[in-house]
């Protein structure tokens, strides 16, 4: 299943999950080959969702490599071919014929294929997790450059004329007043005029019907407004939930939602009208046996854990996270930092149309399939890159506008580590980084807490929230020294995470933090300069490591937030 729920009840959908055939294409000469018709007959075979860096022999592999997968189709009228998420760019052939592509690792797409034949047919995708100056993320990464189909691939057989391409919800409280805009599309999959009724169903009731006219072939974007009275409200305590149907003749789709406000007042930020202060860690999705795609049972893992620490909010460092973690996150309560992967971008690259582009396209790509979700509190548009540039404003100033043109009712952000930093005035909450005591560049070798009160002059003249998006410490488990204060060790790493966050937890001017990082996670080796700094291949920074073995510092950051949360007016 690639949510917690069932998504439809009339398409027959089918998870292609299971062995597929795999071959690498290191000269990039499969195109040329055919491969997209000819399979070649020594091929191996790699488990999907997978990424194949988890597989023996394939480690480290970057380049272009080739899957292939046959399956059933019964009598229908179309086909959805539907894939969670291809790290990162993706070619896709059926029988041979070229269905399209997609850029973008962390996202869905999906292709119709209208009248298929019934019985066999063979899917060929085409993936290239090479990363370079004109990718998202771009060449130089602090986590694993990870390649496969991470996430699963399913086929959705439809009976009807009419296939529901879109069906997004943006929900919000208003007073106490709830609301959803939902943006649905409607494709006439037939080659006949169709008149079809389209309801929409919430928790079971017919809440909205509407009738549409469909020329042949014509895909029609269709947009409205429900109200729902008396809401049950989304909070961490209650995470009340609704189910969304959106159905026609003989297809429907099925989506969750929340309803919950989210605002900034001052240098608060408000859920539900009151004050929160954000008890965070960021988590890379990494395991050292399943890389960026693990189980949803390992998802759970981590959160059970992540609410054992005493967190009420999780940075999803840097991408847009699978979608069943955010299914979980709504289940839970938990609030959720979400991201696109422009990282730690030159003003030079901020510049070129394709990453302009692309960085778009993201966004857009990742508000639209994420909005419903109640756990999300606010959308970063991008971490540590050149936002002390005219060109990194240029950008900044384009993707807040896309992402308040689609989504008014979220705050927008981007993580910053620069000092000299030029566009605090464009967003709604300032995040920032800074390894005081640990690195020694930019904001890192400010002081704390003088960095709160210097980098707060230069936002604007709106006062606003501020947020410590990283900070923290390596430390090799295991390593316990008798003299104190010795790098890499569990006690130092402790006792910066101590230090740190009680001045959060103190100054009611800083909105929370998100600790960097849960667990130790595998990095990039290609960067000579930071490898150095990562012992073991991995980033060392977890309060567990990357088995999920707590360190030292995952108790004293359990008996501080337990501390913290206990104090009188505070919600336990
Ligand atoms: C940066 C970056 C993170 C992480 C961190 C570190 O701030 O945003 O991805 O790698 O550095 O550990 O150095």
């Amino acid at each position: 299943m690639h949510r917690l729920f069932r998504t439809t009840t009339l398409r027959l959908q089918t998870y292609l999950d299971g062995r597929w055939g795999f071959a690498l294409d290191p000269e990039s000469k499969g195109e040329k080959k055919r491969w997209f018709a000819v399979f070649p007959s020594d091929a191996d075979k790699q488990w999907v969702p997978s990424v194949w860096n988890s597989t023996y022999g394939y480690f480290d592999y970057e380049g272009p490599a080739w899957y292939h997968k046959t399956f059933h189709v019964g009598d229908c009228t179309a086909l959805v071919i539907n894939f969670g998420a291809v790290l990162h760019q993706a070619k896709v052939w059926l029988d041979g014929e070229l269905l399209g592509e997609h850029f973008g690792g962390f996202l869905p797409f999906s292709f119709v294929v209208r009248e298929p034949a019934p019985g066999e047919h063979t899917l060929v995708v085409r993936v290239d997790n090479t990363l370079s100056s004109s990718t998202i993320p771009g060449p130089h990464l602090d986590w694993y450059r990870y390649g496969g189909l991470p996430r699963p691939v399913w086929v959705e057989e439809i009976s009807g004329q009419t296939c529901i391409r879109r069906f997004n919800l943006l929900p919000r409280l208003e007073g106490d007043r709830g609301a959803i805009t939902v943006r649905a599309s409607l494709l006439n999959v037939g080659d006949e005029p169709l008149r079809d009724t389209m309801r929409l169903e919430i928790d079971g009731k017919e809440s909205y019907a509407q009738s549409v006219t469909l020329t042949p072939n014509e895909e029609q974007e269709v947009v409205f407004d429900v109200r729902i009275p008396e809401p049950k409200v989304w909070q961490p305590e209650e995470p009340s939930l609704y189910t969304a149907r959106l159905v026609v003749d003989h297809d429907d789709q099925i989506e969750r939602f929340g309803l919950r406000s989210i605002e900034v007042r001052g240098d608060q930020i408000l859920l539900n009208g009151r004050s929160v202060k954000l008890l965070g860690v960021s988590r890379h999705e990494d395991h050292p046996d399943w890389g960026s795609a693990l189980p949803e049972h390992l998802m759970r893992r981590d959160l059970d854990i992540i609410e054992e620490l005493g967190c009420n909010t999780i940075r999803g460092g840097h991408y847009p996270n699978d979608p069943r973690f955010l299914d979980m996150c709504d289940e839970r309560g938990l609030l959720f930092f979400e991201e696109i992967p422009l990282w730690q971008f030159s003003e030079e690259q901020m510049r070129k149309p394709i990453i302009r582009e692309r960085a778009r396209n993201m966004l857009l790509e990742m508000i639209e399939r994420d909005m419903n979700h109640p756990c999300i509190w606010a959308w970063s548009l991008m971490c540590e890159s050149a936002t002390d540039t005219h060109g990194g404003r240029e950008l900044v100033k384009s993707l807040v506008q896309t992402a308040k043109e689609i989504d008014f009712t979220r705050p927008v952000t981007y993580v910053s580590d620069k000092y000299a930093d030029i566009c605090f005035d464009l967003i709604d909450v300032i995040s920032i980084n800074s390894y005081t005591d640990w690195y020694l560049d930019d904001l890192d070798a400010m002081p704390w807490p003088d960095i709160f009160d210097r980098i707060r002059e230069k936002s604007g003249a709106r006062i606003k929230p501020l947020i410590v998006t990283e900070f923290g410490a390596g430390a090799v488990r295991g390593y316990r020294p008798l003299e104190k204060g010795v790098r890499w060790s569990e006690e130092y790493q402790g006792e910066l995470l101590n230090e740190r966050i009680a001045m959060i937890l103190e100054r009611k001017d800083v909105a929370g933090f998100y600790i960097w990082h849960l667990f130790d996670f595998r990095t990039d080796q290609r960067d000579a300069e930071r490898v150095l700094r990562r012992p073991r291949g991995y980033n060392n920074k977890g309060l567990l490591d990357e088995y999920r073995r707590p360190k030292l510092s995952f108790w004293t950051v359990q008996q501080l937030l337990k501390t913290f949360r206990n104090l009188p007016g505070k919600k336990g």
